[in-house]
């Protein structure tokens, strides 16, 4: 089997329920992802997918021209060569680091090799990897923002429960100390005791500041307080880690080894989140979780549910799946969740189909 074509096409994507972050030092409102959808013809017929995506549409196109100069990289291939083919990509973007956009470019192909790869084999790709479980423990990321009013974030919090969610994750920061403590003890008060809490807040905090509030937050059986200080700051994440009772996560924003390296080793972290395109694609991500595994630490996911839902199903180390689908609206089936699960889709690779009317209509020319 060889891959006879690769086209890569960005796709600006309306969010079903626009939001407002604390996203690189600023609070910001969200309203749309620009993908760059990657397509991977193979000449037996089969055709994979994968994507990257932004909150922002800059950078985005130079992405797209970043994989289509990738392309004879892969042409000619057999898509089960993929360790072979990033190697290759490796050795000629080594002047710009694997970081960054070739980290997101070699993510959107390695996503689709995988996939391809798994409708070879006619497996879903949790399978694939060696997983047998069908559903996988999921927490809700959506709904809960830093910018909803106190009665807005219980009453959403309370709505996720009666959905059948078993876990959720609140957004922290930017307030005063009391501010951000009683918004913790309101949710926890609306969802109840056997509900898990997660409070991320997206770098907001200093060491001190996050040593402070947090050791109030810890009375509300936080199950993990996420960057509370800038993702750079590895000795003021450690002394928080170091401080307090409540389980610190971070690893979102790092991209490679030797980071994840960094932060294990200097225990600036209790539970390793790691994205799925910062690092650069599935088989990266895998090789990071078994780091995690070796020092004895829980693995979580970041975004892409539809797609990290295999690793988290088939790597034991993986506690939960974090949902908040921002691509559901580019396939033709809904993601299933029930019961506080994510249920595996059966059909095989990533076991999507791509929407093609609206990725047509999406598309950015
Ligand atoms: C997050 C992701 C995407 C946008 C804003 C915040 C967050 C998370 O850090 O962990 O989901
Ligand atoms: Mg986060």
């Amino acid at each position: 089997m060889k891959i006879e074509d690769v086209t890569a096409r960005v796709l600006s994507v309306p969010m079903e329920k626009p939001f407002t972050a604390h996203v690189g030092g600023k609070w910001q409102l969200f309203t749309t992802t620009t993908h760059v959808l990657v397509e991977i013809c193979t000449d037996q017929g089969h055709k994979g997918f994968g994507y990257a995506l932004s909150l922002s549409a800059k950078g985005m196109k130079a992405l797209k021209t970043m994989v289509d100069e990738l392309r004879d990289f892969l042409i000619g291939e057999d898509p089960f060569l993929g360790e072979e083919i990033l190697h290759k990509i490796r050795i000629h973007t080594s002047f710009l680091r694997w970081v960054g956009l070739v980290n997101f470019a070699t993510t959107a192909i390695d996503v689709a090799l995988w996939d391809i790869m798994g409708k070879e084999a006619g497996k879903p790709l949790y399978r694939l990897l060696g997983g047998l479980r069908d559903r996988v423990p999921v927490y809700a990321s959506f709904d809960l923002w830093r910018s909803t009013t106190l009665k807005e974030l219980t009453a959403a919090a309370t709505k996720l429960v009666d959905m059948g969610f078993r876990a959720m994750k609140m957004r922290a920061g930017g307030g005063s100390i009391s501010q951000e403590v009683e918004r913790v003890r309101a949710v926890r008060e609306a969802i109840g005791k056997d509900i898990h809490l997660m409070v991320d807040v997206n770098e907001a905090w200093s060491p001190p500041e996050a040593i402070r509030i947090g050791r109030q937050f810890e009375k509300y059986d936080i199950y993990w307080l996420e960057d509370p200080v800038p993702g750079e700051d590895i000795e003021g994440s450690a002394q928080v880690a170091a401080a307090l009772d409540v389980p610190i996560a971070a690893g979102e924003l790092h991209r490679t080894k030797a980071d994840f390296r960094q932060l294990i080793e200097r225990k600036a972290l209790d539970i390793v989140m790691i994205d799925l395109q910062r690092v650069g694609g599935i088989s990266e991500w895998r090789k990071i979780a078994a780091m995690a595994e070796a020092c004895h630490l829980p693995v979580v996911s970041h975004l892409f549910p539809e797609i990290l839902c295999h690793l988290v199903a088939a790597l034991p180390p993986c506690l939960i799946l974090e949902y908040l689908p921002l691509s559901s609206s580019l396939f033709t089936e809904p993601l299933r969740i029930e019961d506080g699960a994510f249920v595996l889709p059966q059909k095989p690779g990533l076991g999507l189909e791509l929407a093609e009317e609206a990725v047509a209509k999406y598309e950015v020319k």
